[in-house]
């Protein structure tokens, strides 16, 4: 086994800066205090070396530095720098990641009761702000009479990102889904639970590699299939991160995710009248004009801000409270003179 093909370049770390008693490997999997990993020696599990961590944890997808054992679990002593991280808030100032180094981000939406343009906005900002390049993957278009309508909405809503429709069922779309799986490059699969991103990877490989089930008929909601982030090898030697639907995707540290998400939102809100403009109640504000004379969606704005404040909160809560104590003195202020 070539830790080359998982991936691996010397942008990561220079051979020759390794250590000898030391191996570079890819974490294929998380499961609580132990790492499945892939390195030149082969498959195998790692832990964490005691004493040597205090910082981030290693996620799937990222690449380490471990001392291999042959006989046991290898030793994890370093994470190596990362070139693409998606990150989740998990609470006030602190995230959590939930894979690393991939090339793409393909955000899975279903065209049944899954479908919702908010949340993809919130996917869309994290994917931005990932460092990898998102991808909209409308699954399941075998369900509707028209997916080219939900693709042409979701086009308006996500600037600078491919939109594909696909069904695994009909395969219509898995070519436009296939080129971005070319050998070496990592794709990671993010949507909701039920969404059909491990029906997704058992296409890709052929056969079935993960296990899938049905989407409750109701609500069209998944029943949590998928419960670890796996990196797999596909057949053309693309590797693909499939990963459990997630319940929750709280913003963090995603301010130029959310401005490119939002690029028409952004662009107006340069057009204010004030440079420090909240778009809250502002004369010439160019983003309440806007949503006044419907050339920019309500629900966007709405989404757009309120992605803002999320993010801001969770990235630094103490500072976001106190900006917001004062700006409300300053209004208490501007009352009791006025
Ligand atoms: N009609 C239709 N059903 C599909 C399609 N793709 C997947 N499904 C079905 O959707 C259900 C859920 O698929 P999964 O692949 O398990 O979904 P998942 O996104 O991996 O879900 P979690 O692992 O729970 O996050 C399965 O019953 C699939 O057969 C499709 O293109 N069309
Ligand atoms: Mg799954």
């Amino acid at each position: 086994m070539d830790i080359k093909d998982y991936g691996f370049t010397e942008d990561y770390i220079k051979t020759e800066d390794i250590e000898e008693h030391r191996t570079a490997a890819r974490i294929a999997a998380v499961h609580k205090d132990r790492y499945q990993t892939v390195s030149d020696r082969g498959e195998g599990f790692a832990r964490l070396k005691r004493g040597s961590w205090s910082g981030e944890y290693p996620a799937t997808g990222d690449f380490v530095l471990m001392e291999y054992n042959e006989a046991g679990d290898s030793l994890i002593c370093g994470l190596l720098p990362r070139k693409s991280a998606f990150a989740r808030a998990a609470g006030p100032g602190r995230s959590r990641t939930v894979a690393a180094n991939f090339d793409y981000v393909l955000i899975a939406m279903s065209l049944n009761r899954d479908f919702n343009t908010a949340r993809l906005e919130r996917y869309l900002s994290l994917a931005w702000e990932s460092g990898g390049v998102p991808v909209v993957v409308l699954t399941k278009c075998d369900l509707v009479p028209d997916p080219g309508r939900y693709a042409e909405e979701v086009r308006q809503r996500a600037p600078g990102a491919e939109v594909i429709t696909l069904s695994c069922k009909t395969g219509e779309g898995t070519e436009d889904v296939k080129r971005y799986f070319s050998k070496g490059k990592t794709i990671v699969l993010l949507g909701s639970s039920g969404v059909g991103k491990s029906t997704l990877v058992n296409t890709l490989c052929g056969r079935e590699v993960m296990k899938t089930s049905a989407v409750r008929e109701s609500d069209s909601r998944g029943r949590h299939t998928t419960v670890t982030r796996s990196l797999i090898m596909l057949p053309g030697g693309a590797m693909v991160i499939d990963t459990p639907g997630m319940r929750e995707l709280g913003m963090f540290d995603a301010e130029e995710g959310i401005n490119k998400t939002f690029a028409d939102a952004e662009a107006l809100a340069r057009q204010c009248r004030f440079p420090d403009c909240t778009h809250t109640s502002e004369p010439g504000c160019a983003l309440l004009r806007a949503v006044e004379d419907g050339t920019l969606d309500r629900k966007r704005y709405e989404n757009y801000m309120k992605l803002g404040r999320e993010s801001r909160y969770n990235s630094a809560p103490e500072e976001y409270l106190k900006e917001k104590r004062a700006k409300f003195r300053q209004i208490a202020k501007e009352n009791r003179r006025r």
